[in-house]
């Protein structure tokens, strides 16, 4: 019985990596001689159309990511177990993103660089302290809790939003359409961390921007999009940023990707750019973690992490 792997990424690393995890299965890349009966389990990124049927025996499908839009859309998607990616090396990674840039903002480094490249020396200013600052993060989940309590730690005043009401110990957390308004109202710097779903595509806009904090420590609100690209309207945000609304944005994910030549958020001084590596899927840790799926789905146990089509993460 194999594990196939169909990928748009250079599969050696993660054939060697589930080899290694896996030493009793055939692992096989899509395009390969491939048996399509002994195919029981696939590990999949944005798998080409038709690559994921015709496989009579598949129990289960592991995105190699936390996020699963790639596979939402995705026609004639087996009727098996999606399992996404919730394991500690990738929200460690995540978390160490979202820290470092509410610090940058916290801190105002990117106006100390520029002092730097022209050698100006200004004592004068007393940033605020962290506790001045209101973090909202949106998407209260796995990635989004975890952040949420590395910013406490740093003195943040941490709040999240999730769809459905929930308690976690020490958090404020708004939920749906209606807790929405209250929670963008105390917010200063928005992180955003949800999935890209029929409800969340585009929710990153102009009206949303508008309902944020102004009377903040950091002199307006600003943006940290490490979700997906398609949650965010860029020309909202470039227009937001002209005109006040949104004082600066960090973005991780981008509407198209790689980011296109000529889009002027690379060169526009208020926004950050990073190449949709806020955490990545480090090869060793994920194989880890899907091969002891395996073991738990063949020892009977249940699968962790799995997906619910019906609310599409
Ligand atoms: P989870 O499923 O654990 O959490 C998702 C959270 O979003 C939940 O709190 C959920 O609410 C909330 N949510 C979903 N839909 C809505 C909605 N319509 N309104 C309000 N809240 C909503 O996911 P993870 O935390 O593991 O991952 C989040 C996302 O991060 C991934 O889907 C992926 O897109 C992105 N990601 C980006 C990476 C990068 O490198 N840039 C790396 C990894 C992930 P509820 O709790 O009620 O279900
Ligand atoms: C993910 C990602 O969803 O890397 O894991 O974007």
């Amino acid at each position: 019985m194999s594990l196939l792997i169909a990928l748009t990424w250079e599969p050696k690393p993660w054939v060697e990596r589930f080899r290694k995890y896996l030493p009793d299965r055939d692992i096989v890349v899509l395009g390969e001689n491939l048996d399509r009966n002994a195919v029981r389990y696939v590990a999949t990124w944005g798998p080409k159309p038709g690559s994921l049927s015709g496989l009579p025996k598949l129990e289960a499908i592991f995105s190699l990511g936390a996020g699963v839009d790639h596979l939402m859309g995705y026609p004639d998607l087996p009727d098996v177990p999606i399992i996404r990616v919730a394991q500690d090396n990738l929200t460690n990674r995540m978390s160490e993103y979202v820290v470092m840039h509410c610090l940058m903002y916290l801190r105002d480094q990117r106006r100390y660089d520029e002092d730097q490249r022209v050698k100006r020396w200004d004592a004068e200013r007393t940033p605020p302290i962290a506790g001045d600052v209101r973090v909202g993060v949106m998407g209260f989940g796995v990635l989004g809790q975890d952040a949420a309590r590395k910013l406490k730690v740093m003195g943040f005043d941490v709040a999240g939003w999730s769809r459905t009401p929930k308690n976690v110990d020490g958090f404020q957390v708004y939920s749906g359409e209606e807790g929405l308004a209250s929670f963008l109202n105390r917010t200063d710097i928005l992180v955003s961390l949800i999935p890209l779903t029929s409800d969340t595509a585009g929710i990153l806009n102009r009206s949303l921007f508008e309902k944020l904090a102004r009377d903040g420590a950091l002199g307006g609100p600003v943006l940290i999009n490490a979700g997906r690209g398609r949650l965010q309207v860029e020309s909202d945000i470039l227009s937001c940023l002209d005109d006040g609304t949104l004082k600066a944005a960090t973005l991780d994910v981008f509407e198209v990707e790689p980011l296109p030549q000529d889009s002027p958020l690379w060169l526009h001084p208020r926004v950050t750019v990073t190449p949709h590596n806020a955490a990545v899927s480090e090869p060793e840790a994920t194989a880890r973690y899907i091969a002891e799926q395996i073991r738990r789905h063949e020892a009977g146990e249940p699968f962790q992490n799995v997906v619910d089509r019906g609310r599409g993460y």
